[in-house]
């Protein structure tokens, strides 16, 4: 088969976040964060794992840059830990948190790989959530006075920001679900946290102008994919409300200064809004430089035969049943990851298409793309995951596909590089091209890591070569 080329210049990469891979929890000043807190509550995560040590990346610069510098890496994503850099949320900043980001950054600088730095993925100091986190309007002040801070101890030698990791995962999944600290389930506390975030990204993009600097800032939302399962109305409009509630309800806001107005209607139906100021909408749909995409999976979506009527009845699981009335279709013959999502290639084309179409086709960097499998070394010490490999093979030509038909993409940054602590499932699902003995902390490069670096180097994928490298 033909060799698929990537556009000149393409940055490719691997992608990581500070309480992920860190660890040194209460070294050099830092505080506590929200997920120091939710690990350490009962049945909030697998084993009751928690990040005090993670992959000690805190202590490990020169072993992960080199790392990257093997797997052939163009760029590195990785984020900054809010309670390293302002211990007490708002306030005095802590020059020895800032120094640990300043030495990465001359160490990736050094290896001649660029740094993408994300300001926000999921570590609020506690301190800032004993006083509403999100909920409150206040923390996207203080967000904005702690991006600054970082935004001026790297000026120039970071040139690609991200302001917020996954919005959805931290308003939704969080103060909805209550799977992600701070582990709520209340429909206004998901609304307003989102608001706050959307808030927090565009005063961050203001200040960011303001300060004059060079390089360029966005955000990274999820989007999962939604298929309709057929083109009966029902589905379609079914479809349609679960884009709204994952996707558009944070896209909407960033390139057409408004929340998607059928969504927002059936939150009014159980008496929730989002607490919109005058002036708020402009600001969130301040003029970014690109649009991070962090994408996993997809489903087919159908309507539920009988749809729960939409009203207040305090019981969350059912409101939000009835809030989307959509049905997840399991087809028969989708591969599952180690996780339990579908392997869905053909999702990522379509939302990449869905993108360019819906909101004028921005540049993108895929910010976050991979598979959790959890195979471990063999006898000879050597990963393999086959699998894994598969997955990439799939999902890279999926996205040339959305190269070839126009979208403007320009970059790729694979998650992740090292297994990590992953959430609410600690150590116990495994997204890493670079396989982590949390007992030595030994990192050992995968079968994946080997056939990822071949494309990067090459900038160009063979099709089909996965399959033979695989065994
Ligand atoms: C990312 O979030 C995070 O940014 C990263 O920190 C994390 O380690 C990584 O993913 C792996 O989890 O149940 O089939 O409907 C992922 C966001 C949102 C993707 C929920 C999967 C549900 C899939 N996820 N979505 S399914």
């Amino acid at each position: 088969m033909s060799l698929l080329k990537f556009p000149s210049g393409f940055l490719w990469g691997a992608a990581t976040s500070s309480y992920q891979v860190e660890g040194a929890h209460d070294e050099d000043g830092r505080s506590p964060s929200i997920w120091d807190t939710f690990s350490r509550q009962p049945g909030r995560v697998r084993e009751a794992h928690n990040g005090d040590v993670a992959c000690d990346s805190y202590h490990r610069i020169d072993e992960d840059v080199a790392l990257l510098k093997a797997l052939g890496a163009k760029t590195y994503r990785f984020s900054v830990a809010w309670p390293r850099v302002v211990p007490t949320g708002r306030g005095a900043v802590n020059e020895k948190g800032l120094d640990y980001y300043r030495r990465l950054v001359d160490a990736l600088i050094a290896a001649d790989i660029e740094p993408m730095l994300t300001l926000y993925h999921w570590d609020l100091p506690q301190c800032l959530q004993d006083q509403g986190g999100w909920q409150v309007r206040q923390t996207a002040h203080d967000f904005v006075a702690y991006a600054e801070a970082v935004f001026k101890a790297l000026a120039g030698r970071v040139r690609l920001w991200i302001t917020m990791n996954e919005p959805w995962c931290i308003a939704n999944l969080s103060h909805q679900m209550g799977e992600h600290a701070p582990g709520l389930r209340d429909h206004q506390a998901a609304v307003s946290a989102a608001h706050h975030v959307l808030l927090a990204h565009g005063l961050a993009v203001r200040k960011f102008r303001e300060l004059g600097l060079p390089g360029e800032i966005g955000m990274a939302p999820n989007v999962d994919w939604r298929e309709p399962y057929s083109q009966r109305q029902e589905d379609l409009d079914a479809c349609r409300r679960g884009l709204e509630w994952f996707n558009n309800w944070y896209l909407d806001p960033i390139y057409r200064g408004h929340y998607p107005e059928e969504m927002l209607q059936r939150y009014a139906a159980l008496g929730v809004e989002p607490p919109v100021e005058s002036g708020d909408m402009e600001i969130i749909s301040s003029k970014t430089d690109f649009l991070g995409i962090n994408y996993y999976t997809g489903s087919y979506t159908r309507a539920h035969d009988t749809p729960t009527p939409l009203q207040r009845t305090g019981d969350v699981t059912q409101e939000l049943a009835a809030l989307l009335n959509v049905g997840s279709v399991d087809v028969t013959g989708f591969k599952h990851t180690d996780i339990g999502w579908a392997h869905f290639p053909e999702g990522f084309y379509r939302v990449l298409l869905w993108l360019r179409d819906r909101y004028g086709n921005p540049p993108v960097y895929i910010t976050e793309n991979g598979a959790c499998y959890n195979d471990e070394p063999d006898a000879d010490g050597r990963v393999r995951d086959g699998r894994r490999i598969a997955y990439y093979e799939h999902h890279l030509i999926a996205l040339h596909r959305a190269i070839r038909s126009g979208c403007n993409l320009k970059g790729y940054t694979a998650w992740s590089l090292l297994d990590n602590f992953e959430w609410a499932w600690g150590y116990t699902m495994r997204f890493g091209l670079v396989h982590v003995d949390f007992k030595t902390l030994k990192r050992t490069p995968k079968d994946s890591f080997h056939w990822l670096k071949q494309v990067y180097e090459a900038n160009a994928l063979r099709p089909g070569e996965a399959g033979r490298l695989a065994h």
